[in-house]
């Protein structure tokens, strides 16, 4: 108990290894093929300069992405939130088992459910399972437990992890790293929504996962990693004034 950490949720652990040693009930396969072929490769590349100029614009970009939780209701065209989970699916994973799955919820109805199985949720988090030092450390960002994005926001994008695959003659395949895979695609998910404009806040809605899991209706082998509101940002939204670290505080030079 004297290691409890409340911000690990309890049913979203990388159970890589567990799941494929100890869940033996059902079939497992393997997911060796040797005799996939090797194609030649060539992605694009630039001259130095031009390389130069890139990662000074993709990090000028990228710098101005913030977290928004003030969304405007705004419709944002579907053929755009297509593109951008595409793009978070092209993300690498352990073996390639591609372990996840991109739930985008528009029906307001739905969204109004989410909002208060997370709200619910929420409201016992910040009484109860954050503790004082937590909730005193997100002070500064002025949440609480009332998320009215998840209504106004003309998409939720909920991520889930796949903890092992499910292929269609009932067999289980072993999803190596799924929860960093998962991770790393959210990432690109950020980097694609700054792309276009769009705005979204990172929430990882605490003891949210199952229920939202079945009022879903996703099967038992996945857990929700993330839930982002996507839309323009509101033409009063605010942030707070952080400042991001410098380079050397953040790289080591060897
Ligand atoms: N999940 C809660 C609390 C929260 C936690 C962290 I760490 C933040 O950086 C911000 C909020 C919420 O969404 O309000």
């Amino acid at each position: 108990a004297k290691d409890f950490k409340p911000w690990v949720d309890q049913d979203l652990q990388d159970d890589t290894e567990t799941t494929a040693r100890e869940d033996e009930d059902g079939d497992w396969v393997d997911n060796c093929e040797e005799d996939r072929q090797h194609v030649p490769y060539s992605p694009p590349s630039y001259p130095e300069e031009m390389m130069l100029q890139r990662s000074e614009e993709f990090y000028t970009l990228l710098n101005q992405r913030r977290s928004v939780r003030f969304i405007s209701p705004k419709p944002v065209p579907r053929e755009v939130i297509d593109n951008v989970i595409r793009t978070a699916g092209t993300a690498p994973s352990g073996a390639h088992t591609e372990p996840w799955t991109f739930v985008v919820v528009s029906d307001p109805e739905m969204k109004h459910k989410i909002r208060q199985v997370v709200e619910e949720e929420e409201e016992v988090n910040y009484r109860q399972r954050m503790g004082d030092k937590w909730v005193n450390d997100l002070a500064k960002f002025k949440t609480n437990w009332i998320k009215d994005y998840l209504d106004v926001a003309p998409y939720l994008v909920l991520i889930f992890k796949q903890t092992y695959g499910i292929l269609p003659n009932g067999k289980k395949r072993t999803h190596y790293y799924n929860e960093i895979s998962v991770s790393i695609s959210c990432g690109i998910l950020l980097a694609a929504l700054q792309n276009v404009g769009l705005v979204t806040v990172t929430s990882t809605p605490l003891n949210c996962g199952p229920q939202l899991r079945v009022l879903l209706k996703r099967p038992v082998n996945e857990k929700l990693l993330m839930l982002l509101p996507v839309g323009y940002p509101a033409a009063d939204a605010t942030v707070p004034d952080l400042k991001r670290k410098p380079l050397d505080d953040i790289m080591v030079r060897i």
